[in-house]
Protein backbone atom coordinates (compact mmCIF):
# COMPACT_ATOMS: atom_id res chain seq x y z
CA UNK A 1 0.00 0.00 0.00
CA UNK A 2 0.89 3.18 -0.98
CA UNK A 3 1.12 5.83 1.77
CA UNK A 4 1.44 9.97 2.64
CA UNK A 5 2.51 12.21 4.58
CA UNK A 6 1.35 15.43 5.91
CA UNK A 7 2.07 18.79 4.44
CA UNK A 8 4.93 20.54 5.99
CA UNK A 9 6.55 16.76 6.84
CA UNK A 10 10.32 17.31 6.52
CA UNK A 11 12.47 14.82 4.57
CA UNK A 12 15.82 15.35 4.06
CA UNK A 13 19.31 13.65 5.02
CA UNK A 14 21.90 14.14 8.05
CA UNK A 15 25.74 14.58 8.17
CA UNK A 16 28.36 15.14 10.68
CA UNK A 17 30.81 17.35 10.62
CA UNK A 18 34.01 15.33 11.32
CA UNK A 19 32.29 13.08 8.78
CA UNK A 20 32.14 14.91 5.85
CA UNK A 21 34.39 17.53 6.12
CA UNK A 22 38.12 17.24 5.96
CA UNK A 23 40.44 20.26 6.14
CA UNK A 24 40.62 19.14 9.71
CA UNK A 25 43.83 21.63 10.69
CA UNK A 26 42.15 24.66 8.16
CA UNK A 27 41.47 28.34 9.75
CA UNK A 28 43.28 27.65 13.01
CA UNK A 29 41.48 24.59 13.62
CA UNK A 30 43.25 22.66 16.14
CA UNK A 31 42.73 19.05 16.99
CA UNK A 32 39.73 17.33 18.40
CA UNK A 33 39.42 14.25 20.36
CA UNK A 34 38.66 12.70 17.10
CA UNK A 35 41.70 13.89 15.66
CA UNK A 36 43.50 12.63 18.40
CA UNK A 37 41.85 9.13 18.33
CA UNK A 38 42.33 8.66 14.70
CA UNK A 39 46.42 8.54 15.43
CA UNK A 40 46.00 5.86 18.08
CA UNK A 41 47.31 2.57 15.87
CA UNK A 42 44.33 0.11 15.81
CA UNK A 43 41.98 2.25 17.12
CA UNK A 44 40.19 2.72 13.54
CA UNK A 45 39.86 0.20 11.02
CA UNK A 46 42.66 0.47 8.20
CA UNK A 47 43.47 3.38 10.26
CA UNK A 48 41.76 5.65 8.25
CA UNK A 49 40.92 9.13 9.36
CA UNK A 50 38.75 12.05 8.46
CA UNK A 51 41.64 14.44 7.16
CA UNK A 52 40.19 14.63 3.91
CA UNK A 53 36.99 12.61 4.76
CA UNK A 54 34.29 13.81 1.74
CA UNK A 55 35.93 17.32 1.36
CA UNK A 56 32.52 19.17 2.12
CA UNK A 57 34.51 21.86 3.76
CA UNK A 58 35.47 23.08 -0.11
CA UNK A 59 33.16 21.58 -1.95
CA UNK A 60 29.55 22.34 0.55
CA UNK A 61 28.74 24.36 -2.21
CA UNK A 62 28.10 21.39 -4.58
CA UNK A 63 27.01 19.42 -2.07
CA UNK A 64 24.20 21.79 -1.14
CA UNK A 65 23.17 21.85 -4.84
CA UNK A 66 22.84 17.68 -4.20
CA UNK A 67 20.53 18.08 -1.39
CA UNK A 68 18.41 20.57 -3.27
CA UNK A 69 18.29 18.46 -6.58
CA UNK A 70 16.92 15.28 -4.31
CA UNK A 71 13.90 17.59 -3.60
CA UNK A 72 15.17 17.35 0.59
CA UNK A 73 13.14 20.14 2.40
CA UNK A 74 15.62 19.94 5.38
CA UNK A 75 19.43 19.03 6.27
CA UNK A 76 20.65 18.54 9.63
CA UNK A 77 24.49 18.97 9.94
CA UNK A 78 26.39 19.45 12.91
CA UNK A 79 29.51 22.13 13.73
CA UNK A 80 33.05 21.54 14.72
CA UNK A 81 33.51 23.22 17.65
CA UNK A 82 37.13 23.73 17.56
CA UNK A 83 36.48 24.80 13.75
CA UNK A 84 34.46 27.77 15.02
CA UNK A 85 36.65 28.41 18.81
CA UNK A 86 39.95 28.17 19.78
CA UNK A 87 40.44 27.90 23.49
CA UNK A 88 37.49 30.25 23.80
CA UNK A 89 38.81 32.66 20.71
CA UNK A 90 36.41 32.59 17.81
CA UNK A 91 37.73 31.34 14.31
CA UNK A 92 36.73 33.51 11.71
CA UNK A 93 37.23 31.48 9.24
CA UNK A 94 35.65 28.30 10.31
CA UNK A 95 32.12 30.65 11.53
CA UNK A 96 32.49 31.89 8.23
CA UNK A 97 32.38 28.34 6.63
CA UNK A 98 28.84 27.63 8.66
CA UNK A 99 27.41 31.20 7.81
CA UNK A 100 28.27 30.39 3.92
CA UNK A 101 26.51 26.75 4.65
CA UNK A 102 23.90 27.98 5.85
CA UNK A 103 23.20 30.70 3.55
CA UNK A 104 23.53 28.13 0.83
CA UNK A 105 21.01 26.15 2.08
CA UNK A 106 18.52 29.51 2.51
CA UNK A 107 18.80 30.06 -0.91
CA UNK A 108 17.98 26.87 -2.10
CA UNK A 109 14.82 26.67 0.41
CA UNK A 110 16.72 24.16 2.41
CA UNK A 111 15.86 24.31 6.34
CA UNK A 112 19.49 24.23 8.10
CA UNK A 113 18.80 21.92 11.30
CA UNK A 114 22.03 22.30 13.30
CA UNK A 115 23.14 19.78 15.97
CA UNK A 116 26.05 21.48 18.03
CA UNK A 117 27.86 18.59 19.07
CA UNK A 118 28.94 15.32 17.00
CA UNK A 119 31.20 13.84 18.88
CA UNK A 120 34.34 16.36 18.13
CA UNK A 121 35.58 17.73 21.04
CA UNK A 122 38.32 20.55 21.52
CA UNK A 123 41.11 17.78 22.06
CA UNK A 124 42.64 21.18 24.57
CA UNK A 125 40.11 20.40 26.79
CA UNK A 126 41.31 19.30 30.33
CA UNK A 127 39.42 15.66 31.47
CA UNK A 128 37.31 15.96 27.90
CA UNK A 129 33.51 15.09 29.48
CA UNK A 130 34.93 13.16 32.65
CA UNK A 131 35.14 17.35 34.05
CA UNK A 132 32.40 19.32 34.52
CA UNK A 133 33.55 22.57 33.48
CA UNK A 134 33.42 21.17 30.29
CA UNK A 135 29.82 21.87 30.06
CA UNK A 136 29.87 25.39 30.93
CA UNK A 137 32.85 25.50 28.16
CA UNK A 138 29.88 24.64 25.37
CA UNK A 139 27.56 26.92 26.45
CA UNK A 140 30.16 29.53 25.83
CA UNK A 141 30.12 27.99 22.32
CA UNK A 142 26.97 27.39 21.46
CA UNK A 143 26.02 31.12 22.29
CA UNK A 144 28.67 32.31 20.03
CA UNK A 145 27.62 30.29 17.82
CA UNK A 146 23.70 31.68 17.98
CA UNK A 147 25.35 34.98 17.92
CA UNK A 148 26.33 34.49 14.27
CA UNK A 149 23.88 32.24 13.19
CA UNK A 150 20.80 32.88 14.89
CA UNK A 151 19.17 34.61 12.43
CA UNK A 152 18.81 32.34 10.11
CA UNK A 153 19.29 28.71 12.13
CA UNK A 154 15.61 28.19 13.56
CA UNK A 155 16.44 24.82 14.61
CA UNK A 156 19.17 24.11 17.17
CA UNK A 157 20.15 20.14 18.62
CA UNK A 158 22.25 20.22 21.35
CA UNK A 159 23.73 16.77 21.51
CA UNK A 160 23.63 13.73 19.09
CA UNK A 161 23.74 10.48 20.88
CA UNK A 162 25.23 11.09 24.33
CA UNK A 163 25.45 7.28 25.06
CA UNK A 164 28.06 6.68 22.55
CA UNK A 165 30.30 9.79 23.42
CA UNK A 166 29.83 8.78 26.97
CA UNK A 167 29.51 4.91 27.59
CA UNK A 168 31.15 3.54 24.03
CA UNK A 169 33.58 6.23 24.58
CA UNK A 170 34.79 6.32 28.35
CA UNK A 171 33.73 2.75 29.51
CA UNK A 172 33.84 0.37 26.34
CA UNK A 173 36.70 2.70 24.86
CA UNK A 174 35.32 2.24 20.88
CA UNK A 175 35.21 5.81 20.49
CA UNK A 176 37.08 8.80 21.43
CA UNK A 177 38.79 9.29 23.82
CA UNK A 178 38.93 5.48 23.99
CA UNK A 179 39.06 5.00 27.84
CA UNK A 180 37.24 2.26 29.55
CA UNK A 181 36.16 2.96 33.33
CA UNK A 182 32.76 3.15 34.16
CA UNK A 183 32.71 5.68 36.72
CA UNK A 184 34.35 8.32 34.09
CA UNK A 185 31.82 7.33 31.25
CA UNK A 186 28.68 8.01 34.18
CA UNK A 187 30.95 11.53 34.81
CA UNK A 188 30.67 12.15 31.09
CA UNK A 189 27.09 10.91 30.58
CA UNK A 190 25.76 13.70 33.23
CA UNK A 191 28.04 16.18 32.32
CA UNK A 192 26.60 15.92 28.52
CA UNK A 193 23.14 16.22 30.13
CA UNK A 194 24.37 18.97 31.62
CA UNK A 195 25.74 20.81 28.83
CA UNK A 196 22.52 20.22 26.84
CA UNK A 197 20.66 21.72 29.91
CA UNK A 198 22.35 24.71 30.62
CA UNK A 199 22.31 25.32 27.09
CA UNK A 200 18.47 24.86 26.51
CA UNK A 201 18.39 27.26 28.91
CA UNK A 202 20.43 30.25 27.67
CA UNK A 203 19.41 29.60 24.01
CA UNK A 204 15.74 29.69 25.30
CA UNK A 205 16.73 32.93 26.66
CA UNK A 206 18.19 34.21 23.96
CA UNK A 207 15.63 32.96 20.76
CA UNK A 208 12.37 32.34 22.66
CA UNK A 209 11.31 31.08 18.73
CA UNK A 210 13.76 28.87 18.25
CA UNK A 211 12.79 25.38 18.00
CA UNK A 212 15.76 23.37 20.69
CA UNK A 213 15.97 19.80 21.17
CA UNK A 214 18.35 17.02 21.55
CA UNK A 215 18.79 13.84 19.44
CA UNK A 216 19.18 10.73 21.39
CA UNK A 217 19.94 7.33 19.87
CA UNK A 218 17.79 4.41 20.83
CA UNK A 219 17.90 0.65 20.45
CA UNK A 220 15.31 -1.12 22.35
CA UNK A 221 16.12 -3.83 24.37
CA UNK A 222 13.87 -6.90 24.27
CA UNK A 223 14.75 -10.28 26.17
CA UNK A 224 15.16 -13.60 24.17
CA UNK A 225 12.59 -15.61 26.60
CA UNK A 226 10.34 -14.92 29.61
CA UNK A 227 13.23 -16.21 32.27
CA UNK A 228 13.84 -13.75 34.89
CA UNK A 229 17.36 -13.67 33.82
CA UNK A 230 16.53 -12.46 30.30
CA UNK A 231 13.76 -9.95 31.05
CA UNK A 232 16.14 -8.37 33.68
CA UNK A 233 19.18 -8.37 31.61
CA UNK A 234 17.41 -6.20 29.14
CA UNK A 235 15.80 -3.98 31.41
CA UNK A 236 19.39 -3.31 32.08
CA UNK A 237 20.37 -2.83 28.80
CA UNK A 238 17.24 -0.50 27.92
CA UNK A 239 18.24 1.32 31.38
CA UNK A 240 21.53 2.68 29.84
CA UNK A 241 20.72 2.43 26.53
CA UNK A 242 17.71 4.38 26.18
CA UNK A 243 16.12 5.45 28.99
CA UNK A 244 18.88 7.28 31.25
CA UNK A 245 18.99 9.90 28.82
CA UNK A 246 15.41 10.44 27.92
CA UNK A 247 14.15 10.50 31.14
CA UNK A 248 16.35 12.95 32.83
CA UNK A 249 15.52 14.96 29.87
CA UNK A 250 12.00 14.93 29.88
CA UNK A 251 11.23 14.01 33.21
CA UNK A 252 14.09 15.62 35.79
CA UNK A 253 15.08 12.33 37.14
CA UNK A 254 17.26 9.33 36.67
CA UNK A 255 15.51 6.17 36.18
CA UNK A 256 15.62 4.50 39.77
CA UNK A 257 16.54 0.92 38.65
CA UNK A 258 19.33 2.21 36.64
CA UNK A 259 20.74 4.26 39.45
CA UNK A 260 20.25 1.25 41.90
CA UNK A 261 21.97 -1.31 39.34
CA UNK A 262 25.10 1.62 38.96
CA UNK A 263 25.25 1.89 42.79
CA UNK A 264 28.96 0.70 42.78
CA UNK A 265 30.17 3.09 39.93
CA UNK A 266 27.94 6.45 40.63
CA UNK A 267 30.54 8.99 41.59
CA UNK A 268 29.32 10.89 44.83
CA UNK A 269 28.61 14.32 44.19
CA UNK A 270 27.93 14.22 40.57
CA UNK A 271 24.79 14.97 40.90
CA UNK A 272 24.74 18.97 42.12
CA UNK A 273 21.41 21.12 43.42
CA UNK A 274 19.87 22.22 40.32
CA UNK A 275 21.34 19.80 37.61
CA UNK A 276 18.29 18.14 36.96
CA UNK A 277 15.78 21.09 36.81
CA UNK A 278 18.37 22.48 33.86
CA UNK A 279 18.77 18.65 31.98
CA UNK A 280 14.75 19.07 31.98
CA UNK A 281 14.29 22.28 30.77
CA UNK A 282 11.21 22.42 28.31
CA UNK A 283 12.49 21.66 24.56
CA UNK A 284 10.28 21.82 21.24
CA UNK A 285 11.54 18.19 19.78
CA UNK A 286 13.20 14.61 20.39
CA UNK A 287 15.35 14.04 17.41
CA UNK A 288 15.43 9.44 17.21
CA UNK A 289 17.77 7.82 15.88
CA UNK A 290 16.87 4.24 15.34
CA UNK A 291 19.10 1.09 13.18
CA UNK A 292 18.18 -1.88 15.11
CA UNK A 293 16.27 -3.66 18.22
CA UNK A 294 17.85 -5.91 20.07
CA UNK A 295 17.26 -8.99 21.48
CA UNK A 296 19.36 -10.02 24.75
CA UNK A 297 19.86 -13.29 26.84
CA UNK A 298 21.96 -13.20 30.75
CA UNK A 299 25.13 -14.74 29.83
CA UNK A 300 28.82 -15.01 30.85
CA UNK A 301 30.01 -11.79 31.94
CA UNK A 302 32.39 -10.29 29.03
CA UNK A 303 36.20 -10.09 29.59
CA UNK A 304 36.15 -7.12 27.35
CA UNK A 305 35.19 -3.21 28.41
CA UNK A 306 31.75 -3.46 26.95
CA UNK A 307 29.10 -0.50 26.75
CA UNK A 308 26.45 -1.71 28.75
CA UNK A 309 27.45 -0.67 31.80
CA UNK A 310 24.84 -2.33 34.06
CA UNK A 311 24.77 -5.52 31.95
CA UNK A 312 27.62 -6.81 31.53
CA UNK A 313 26.18 -10.10 30.98
CA UNK A 314 24.52 -9.16 28.18
CA UNK A 315 24.24 -11.41 25.28
CA UNK A 316 22.94 -10.26 22.01
CA UNK A 317 20.80 -13.43 20.29
CA UNK A 318 20.53 -12.80 16.47
CA UNK A 319 16.75 -13.30 15.30
CA UNK A 320 16.15 -14.71 11.51
CA UNK A 321 15.94 -11.30 10.26
CA UNK A 322 18.19 -9.97 7.60
CA UNK A 323 21.16 -7.75 8.74
CA UNK A 324 22.74 -4.85 7.18
CA UNK A 325 26.53 -4.09 6.12
CA UNK A 326 27.02 -3.77 9.57
CA UNK A 327 25.34 -6.54 10.97
CA UNK A 328 22.37 -4.74 12.55
CA UNK A 329 19.12 -6.64 12.26
CA UNK A 330 16.54 -4.84 10.22
CA UNK A 331 13.69 -4.36 12.29
CA UNK A 332 11.55 -1.75 11.11
CA UNK A 333 8.69 -2.74 13.26
CA UNK A 334 10.84 -1.76 16.20
CA UNK A 335 10.59 2.02 15.22
CA UNK A 336 6.93 2.30 15.02
CA UNK A 337 7.00 0.49 18.71
CA UNK A 338 9.67 3.22 19.60
CA UNK A 339 8.15 6.23 18.37
CA UNK A 340 4.62 5.43 19.97
CA UNK A 341 6.58 4.31 23.16
CA UNK A 342 8.23 7.80 23.20
CA UNK A 343 4.92 9.84 22.79
CA UNK A 344 2.93 7.92 25.00
CA UNK A 345 5.73 7.84 28.15
CA UNK A 346 8.02 10.58 27.47
CA UNK A 347 7.31 13.30 24.56
CA UNK A 348 3.95 13.58 24.58
CA UNK A 349 3.26 14.26 28.48
CA UNK A 350 6.29 16.92 28.30
CA UNK A 351 5.03 18.64 25.18
CA UNK A 352 7.65 17.59 22.74
CA UNK A 353 7.32 16.51 19.26
CA UNK A 354 9.40 13.88 17.70
CA UNK A 355 11.86 14.05 14.51
CA UNK A 356 13.60 10.68 12.98
CA UNK A 357 16.75 12.28 12.91
CA UNK A 358 18.78 9.50 11.53
CA UNK A 359 17.76 6.50 9.91
CA UNK A 360 19.09 4.18 7.04
CA UNK A 361 21.58 1.52 6.48
CA UNK A 362 25.37 0.28 5.38
CA UNK A 363 24.79 -1.75 2.53
CA UNK A 364 27.53 -3.85 0.49
CA UNK A 365 27.56 -1.43 -2.37
CA UNK A 366 28.22 -2.63 -5.91
CA UNK A 367 29.39 0.46 -8.17
CA UNK A 368 28.89 0.42 -12.44
CA UNK A 369 31.54 0.93 -14.70
CA UNK A 370 29.93 4.92 -14.17
CA UNK A 371 30.21 4.47 -10.57
CA UNK A 372 25.87 4.35 -10.16
CA UNK A 373 24.59 1.35 -7.22
CA UNK A 374 21.50 -0.34 -7.85
CA UNK A 375 20.88 -0.60 -4.15
CA UNK A 376 17.28 -1.71 -4.22
CA UNK A 377 18.02 -3.13 -0.63
CA UNK A 378 18.40 0.24 0.78
CA UNK A 379 15.61 1.36 -0.66
CA UNK A 380 13.45 -1.58 0.63
CA UNK A 381 14.80 -0.93 4.34
CA UNK A 382 13.78 3.85 3.81
CA UNK A 383 10.27 2.48 2.62
CA UNK A 384 9.84 -0.12 5.08
CA UNK A 385 10.97 2.44 8.32
CA UNK A 386 8.89 5.19 6.52
CA UNK A 387 5.77 2.86 6.55
CA UNK A 388 6.79 2.13 10.42
CA UNK A 389 6.62 6.36 10.54
CA UNK A 390 3.39 6.44 9.34
CA UNK A 391 1.85 3.84 11.77
CA UNK A 392 3.53 5.17 14.49
CA UNK A 393 1.62 8.50 13.19
CA UNK A 394 -1.75 6.72 12.87
CA UNK A 395 -1.36 5.33 16.17
CA UNK A 396 -0.85 9.47 18.14
CA UNK A 397 2.83 9.48 17.81
CA UNK A 398 3.66 13.16 16.84
CA UNK A 399 6.26 12.62 14.12
CA UNK A 400 7.00 15.27 12.19
CA UNK A 401 9.85 14.45 10.18
CA UNK A 402 12.44 11.75 8.50
CA UNK A 403 15.93 12.30 7.90
CA UNK A 404 17.97 9.99 5.98
CA UNK A 405 21.34 8.90 7.05
CA UNK A 406 23.80 9.73 5.40
CA UNK A 407 23.59 11.72 2.81
CA UNK A 408 26.43 10.38 1.11
CA UNK A 409 29.22 7.42 1.84
CA UNK A 410 31.43 9.42 4.81
CA UNK A 411 33.79 8.20 7.67
CA UNK A 412 31.80 5.63 9.85
CA UNK A 413 34.12 6.14 12.98
CA UNK A 414 35.71 2.90 14.11
CA UNK A 415 34.87 1.48 10.83
CA UNK A 416 36.55 3.79 8.61
CA UNK A 417 35.46 4.33 5.13
CA UNK A 418 34.15 0.78 4.31
CA UNK A 419 30.75 0.77 5.49
CA UNK A 420 28.89 3.30 3.42
CA UNK A 421 25.26 4.57 4.93
CA UNK A 422 25.32 7.34 1.85
CA UNK A 423 22.27 8.04 -0.30
CA UNK A 424 24.97 9.43 -2.98
CA UNK A 425 27.87 7.22 -3.47
CA UNK A 426 31.24 9.29 -3.10
CA UNK A 427 34.08 7.41 -5.04
CA UNK A 428 37.96 7.31 -4.31
CA UNK A 429 37.79 11.09 -7.00
CA UNK A 430 35.59 12.27 -4.18
CA UNK A 431 32.79 12.27 -6.84
CA UNK A 432 29.11 12.85 -5.76
CA UNK A 433 27.03 9.74 -7.72
CA UNK A 434 23.32 9.01 -6.59
CA UNK A 435 22.50 6.00 -6.09
CA UNK A 436 19.11 4.76 -7.36
CA UNK A 437 18.07 5.00 -3.38
CA UNK A 438 18.59 8.93 -3.56
CA UNK A 439 16.53 9.21 -7.01
CA UNK A 440 13.78 6.93 -5.08
CA UNK A 441 14.31 9.02 -1.94
CA UNK A 442 13.66 12.50 -3.94
CA UNK A 443 10.45 11.28 -5.15
CA UNK A 444 9.17 10.61 -1.55
CA UNK A 445 10.68 14.39 -0.60
CA UNK A 446 9.23 16.45 -3.36
CA UNK A 447 5.50 14.36 -3.17
CA UNK A 448 5.59 13.50 0.26
CA UNK A 449 4.44 10.12 -0.52
CA UNK A 450 5.89 6.80 -0.61
CA UNK A 451 4.20 4.08 -3.25
CA UNK A 452 4.03 0.62 -2.21
CA UNK A 453 7.07 -1.43 -3.74
CA UNK A 454 5.02 -2.93 -6.81
CA UNK A 455 4.27 0.36 -8.08
CA UNK A 456 7.87 2.11 -7.13
O1 LIG B 1 27.47 7.31 11.39
C1 LIG B 1 26.77 7.25 12.58
C2 LIG B 1 26.41 8.64 13.06
O2 LIG B 1 27.53 9.45 13.21
C3 LIG B 1 25.69 8.58 14.37
N1 LIG B 1 24.59 7.65 14.32
C4 LIG B 1 24.83 6.35 13.78
C5 LIG B 1 25.49 6.46 12.44
C6 LIG B 1 25.74 5.06 11.84
O3 LIG B 1 26.56 4.32 12.69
Amino acid sequence: MSFDFPEGFLLGSATSAYQIEGAVHSGGKQDSIWDVFCRVPGAIAGGEDGTLACDHYHRFAEDVQLISDLGMNTYRFSVCWPRVLDDGTILPAGMDFYSRLVDELLAHDVQPWLTLYHWDLPAVLPGGWKNRDTASRFVDYAMALHDRLGDRVRTWTTLNEPWCSSFLSYAAGVHAPGETDIADSIRAAHHLLLAHGRTIEALRAADPSATLGVTLNFTPALPASDRPADVDVARRVDGTNNRFFIEPVTTGHYPADVLDDLTEYWPADLVRDGDLASISSPIDVVGVNYYSTNVFRAGEVADVPTPHISAPDAVQVLRDLPVTDMGWEIDPGGLRDLLVRLHDTYTGPAGASLVVTENGAAMDDHADPDGFVEDTDRIDYLRSHLRAVRQAMDAGADVRGYLAWSLMDNFEWAMGYAKRFGLVRVDEELRRIPKASALWFARVARTGRVEDAASA
